[in-house]
């Protein structure tokens, strides 16, 4: 089916389109109100917009982002900021956690505690570099989720640390802000939107269980959201900028949708 067709769909909802829409009419319209679909909702516009002929590579890809970032913003808004993600039981978690990266585990270069600091960049207040003793001093919550890859596993984790949320308010972060981006010690980066740092089920860990994290799962530090995928959870963490300017990522940058929610 063509990107053209897919949009006459949209523009002419079929008996059934149309069911479903008054079912969702609900939703459609709070989504609506968000001011993401007036003038948007058809692939053919996007088609418009990203100048697509679908008949060469480079503009399908174009055309493919551009469908990508669409579904990042109805993600957004469908993103409800005091929803739980699953949690499981202690005797769920495994041990030890399974390693990804995107690297093979023989290639792990561990991070010494001594000279680590968490850069911070951007809309924050107070932009004094952390140690680790001082990350580990920070009050603890505590995350039992599943921590899922799209390369098709997962596993049940136990995790502690600070609360992304406190640890943005003790630095004077503006979370009217709408981005987070952060460097890894492996020169991988992520990002997530401000709805997700302020979720409360997202921390930055330190710990796995009671011990600290160990060195292929990001010590000293990592981020943990139960409401993302796995490559939306960077490990080794040594900078954390605030932005309004949307960041990209290790994945982000190769096709990964941005949003990566579960
Ligand atoms: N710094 C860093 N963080 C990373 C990655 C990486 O390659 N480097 N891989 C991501 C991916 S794709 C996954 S699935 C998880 C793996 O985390 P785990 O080792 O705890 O399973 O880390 C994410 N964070
Ligand atoms: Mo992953």
């Amino acid at each position: 089916m063509t990107i053209q067709r897919l949009g006459s769909i949209f523009r002419r909802p079929t008996p059934i389109g149309q069911a479903v829409f008054d079912d969702n009419r609900k939703l459609v319209a709070s989504i609506d109100r968000r001011g993401l679909l007036r003038g948007s909702l058809s692939l053919g516009s996007l088609v418009m917009l990203t100048g697509c002929d679908v008949g060469h590579e480079g503009s399908v890809q174009s055309a493919l982002r551009a469908v990508s970032e669409f579904n990042d913003a109805v993600q957004a808004a469908l993103f409800r900021p005091d929803h739980l993600a699953p949690t499981y039981a202690l005797d769920q978690v495994a041990h030890p956690p399974r390693y990804n990266a995107f690297y093979g585990i023989g290639d792990v270069r561990p991070v010494a505690a001594s000279t680590w600091k968490l850069e911070l960049a951007g809309r924050i207040g107070n932009k004094t570099p952390w140690t680790v003793a001082q990350m580990y001093d920070l009050p603890e919550t505590e995350l039992i989720a599943k921590h899922i890859c799209v390369e098709g596993w997962d596993y049940v984790g136990h995790w502690k640390g600070v609360s992304l949320r406190l640890f943005l308010e003790r630095i004077g972060a503006d979370t009217k802000a709408r981005y987070l981006a952060f460097k890894c010690a492996d020169d991988y980066t992520g990002s997530i939107d401000m709805a997700t740092a302020l979720h409360p089920q997202t921390i930055l860990a330190t710990r796995y269980g009671d011990d600290p994290i160990g060195d292929p799962f990001g010590f000293p530090l990592r981020l943990r959201t139960a409401t993302k995928l796995g490559y939306k959870n960077p490990k080794w963490i040594t900078a954390i900028e605030v932005t309004n300017t949307k960041p990209g990522g290790y994945w982000e940058d190769r096709g990964f949708n941005w949003f990566g929610g579960i």
